[in-house]
């Protein structure tokens, strides 16, 4: 690519002379036109990701990257006074997803492009996604996240597909989106919108008249559901999503040749979670509309569709009321009440209903029941579906049960977010790796090396700098670049346990008022978005800010500790803080992560896992071993038996354990009082006392020792290298073309 030819022709101006915004204008077009061009020819049989959230992340520098063209576009912007950097910030990150269901969708679709499957996604082209989180007095509040412009990588197409919500008809507009995989073809994300949707119904924040559907529909990413009619717009959206992405799929495997009869030899359908469930019995409609026997159009779409479940939380498994249906999608009632009526049929077992006794559609049992594949997400998740969550499944359909540990695309999480260490491992093992990711392993032969640890360590350094000055410019937050980075970034929820590492904070602050320093400070860096009606996760989000309040404003202390909160966690700002960590905190509730992908990435860019034996991390000590991962607490016999025999009194623990009473006395204690909302503070210790669901102060004691090593062991710098460059090594498995590997050669059966 010629950029000086380019910007010529596109701007009639030198590169030199462009604005940032104009440049990049010009490559998105141009990207365009080249990720246009390697189009993957259609074959046969098709996968379709059916996914509520798409959490892409920008696409400028991930696309250059996959188009092979990232060095020479930097190289020519460099020559003529610009940087890469300046161009990528002119770009909004797409606000399509929520958290790890989502970024795995967009990894998912990097791989499938690159491994050169024929696989498309589909889901939904929101206004405003996920809200943008913004901090006022010390609290999370929610505003519109207008990420839309009119220079974007979505195009509109000319495909419309009625969808019919009882008597009002909407329009679904089909907006495409390239996906080119690394050195290979392009695939599409499919994205439907309508065109009503109207962003002026937006009133305060993120309020809006709910009942408004053709208005309303697209605009935000799980709309409040603590009312009803938030929970029927989230039905809407579903089918809405759906019924268009069935039509779609009808559509092309027709003009394929296909005479329906024959579906499941040219569409395979992954169900990401339960959100998109109504594509069964939405299909099933589709093909008796088309003259398919009712039979056989449930045999056939069976054949077609796999279920991938990415939760054990109970309240997290989507369950609708039946009244709710028959008012949103009423043609939907009957196909449903069928699909109960044959499970039943089959299986006399009243637990794996799908329509309860209380007249619940349960969305999960749908799928399992009219799927041909039922996947967890990681090595224990999958168990324990099958043991606990799942068992009664797992005993029906045994050959239907299956693990696909997740995995992440290396060309964002590594080849993108850290030039350094990429051209670094390039040095030391070649580039083979770059495709497959096995090849890291090659790097084990360095270790002891100190040429090669001491390089690790300075890159480490690098990064940790450039992120110092990316939070100073960007959120105005001062962080001590000799400090150790210890981080905590994902979605906020009480099992993730943001509020163990915050009661670590407090025991540390208090260790430290009391005079054991550490040798060397370190800082407590978090980013976390909380459901804007989840109050317990506003009030943990309000603790961490009250205690970076008290504890960056304590002159005794702030040499030695730190407490930061990131505003708006999202992917730009996660590929800024995964590279420049030190300690990766991975410490949900043993049972209860499903799987985890941030700890892979932070493995994969050399940070050292604290973490329990909890969803991928189980896998991750696996294969670093004891030497290279701190880890702790109680395992997930030891919960999951704790929770059947519900022995759990947290009250004992607060009461036994000084080092307990004393950190969460400090919750509401005069400090934090003096710059926190006495309410939420106390709602949250009152919360920790008397229910603590997620059990931290069990594991709080072994937490508390198991970090302390970990802070000393990072004082012998070389032994720290030696850990980082293990966790680099092993992490070839957590490759997202290892994943879909799998899921092609078990579930979708494509050819490549
Ligand atoms: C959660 C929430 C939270 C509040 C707002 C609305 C809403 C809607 C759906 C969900 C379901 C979340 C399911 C999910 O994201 N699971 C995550 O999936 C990852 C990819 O498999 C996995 O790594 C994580 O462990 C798992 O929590």
């Amino acid at each position: 690519m010629n950029l000086t030819e380019l910007l010529q022709r596109n701007c009639g101006k030198s590169v030199r002379e462009c604005s940032s915004e104009e440049i990049y204008i010009a490559l998105l077009k141009e990207v365009q036109r080249l990720s246009e061009e390697k189009k993957r020819p259609e074959s046969k049989k098709k996968l379709y990701y059916f996914s509520a959230e798409f959490l892409i992340g920008k696409l400028l520098s991930n696309n250059l990257i996959n188009l092979g063209i990232y060095e020479e576009v930097k190289k020519q912007l460099a020559e003529n006074g610009k940087n890469i950097c300046d161009i990528e910030d002119i770009e909004n990150e797409p606000s399509l997803g929520n958290g790890g269901l989502g970024r795995l969708a967009a990894c998912f679709l990097d791989s499938i492009a690159t491994l050169g499957l024929n696989g498309d996604g589909v889901g939904i082209k929101y206004h405003y996604g996920l809200f943008k989180q913004v901090f006022k007095d010390n609290k999370q509040t929610a505003v519109p996240d207008r990420w839309l412009t009119d220079n974007g990588w979505l195009v509109k197409t000319e495909r419309v597909y009625p969808v019919k919500f009882g008597k009002t008809t909407v329009y679904a507009l089909l907006y495409d989106l390239n996906v080119t995989g690394y050195n290979n073809t392009t695939n599409t994300l499919h994205l439907f919108d309508v065109e009503t949707a109207d962003e002026g119904i937006v009133t305060e924040g993120i309020d809006f008249d709910k009942n408004k559907i053709a208005k309303n529909l697209t605009l935000f990413l799980y709309p409040d559901d603590s009312d009803d009619a938030g929970r029927k717009l989230r039905i809407y959206q579903q089918y809405f999503m759906v019924s268009a992405g069935a039509q779609m799929l009808l559509e092309e495997a027709v003009s394929k040749g296909s005479n329906l009869h024959d579906l499941a030899d040219y569409a395979v359908i992954q169900i990401n979670d339960t959100h998109p469930t109504m594509v069964i019995p939405e299909l099933i409609r589709l093909l008796t509309e088309k003259g398919v026997e009712l039979d056989e159009a449930i045999e056939t779409v069976s054949k077609c569709c796999a279920y991938t479940n990415h939760t054990i939380l109970a309240e997290a498994l989507e369950k609708w009321p039946l009244s709710y249906l028959k008012e949103v999608v009423p043609q939907l009632v009957p196909i449903i009440e069928i699909l109960d009526d044959k499970a039943r049929r089959k299986i006399d077992n009243t637990e794996l209903a799908i329509i309860d006794k209380n007249d619940t559609v349960h969305m999960a049992h749908l799928d399992i029941h009219y799927c041909m594949s039922v996947n967890g997400v990681a090595a224990l998740h999958t168990d324990i579906l099958k043991k606990e969550e799942l068992s009664g499944f797992y005993e029906a359909y045994p050959e239907k049960f299956n693990n696909k540990t997740n995995g992440i695309t290396f060309r964002r999480w590594l080849l993108h977010c850290n030039h350094q260490l990429t051209d670094f491992i390039t040095s030391l093992i070649g580039d083979g790796y770059k495709k497959n990711a096995d090849e890291l392993e090659r790097l084990k032969q360095f270790k002891g090396n100190k040429d090669v640890l001491t390089k690790l360590l300075h890159i480490k350094q690098d990064k940790k700098k450039e992120l110092c000055r990316y939070l100073r410019e960007m959120q105005n937050i001062e962080v001590d670049q000799a400090s150790i980075f210890d981080i905590q970034i994902k979605r906020l929820h009480e099992y993730k346990r943001q509020q163990l590492n915050a009661l670590y904070i407090i025991h540390k602050y208090l260790e430290i008022k009391g005079g054991k320093k550490p040798s060397t400070p370190i800082t407590c860096i978090f980013g976390a978005k909380a459901a804007p009606a989840y109050i317990i996760a506003q009030d943990i989000i309000h603790l961490i800010l009250c205690l970076g309040k008290v504890i960056n404003n304590d002159p005794q202390v702030n040499k030695y500790l730190k407490v930061i909160m990131v505003e708006n966690y999202n992917v730009t700002l996660a590929e800024k803080l995964i590279p420049a960590c030190d300690i990766s905190e991975q410490i949900s509730l043993a049972s209860k992560e499903a799987s985890g992908t941030g700890n892979m990435k932070f493995m994969l860019n050399g940070a050292v896992t604290l973490g329990t034996e909890d969803g991928a991390n189980v896998e991750i000590h696996q294969l670093v071993g004891d030497e290279n991962i701190y880890v702790f607490g109680d395992s997930s016999d030891v919960v999951v038996e704790r929770y059947k025999k519900s022995s759990y009194v947290a009250k004992d623990y607060y009461e036994k354990d000084e080092s307990i009473k004393e950190a969460v006395d400090f919750i509401t204690g005069e400090q934090l009082l003096k710059v926190g909302d006495k309410v939420m503070l106390e709602r949250l210790s009152h919360e920790l006392v008397s229910k603590d669901w997620f059990m931290t102060f069990p594991d709080f004691g072994e937490y508390v020792r198991i970090k302390e090593k970990a802070l000393a062991d990072y004082e012998n710098r070389l032994e720290w290298a030696e850990k980082m460059l293990v966790n680099i090594a092993m992490s070839g498995f957590f490759s997202s073309d290892r994943t879909i590997g799998e899921y092609n050669r078990d579930i979708w059966k494509l050819d490549s």
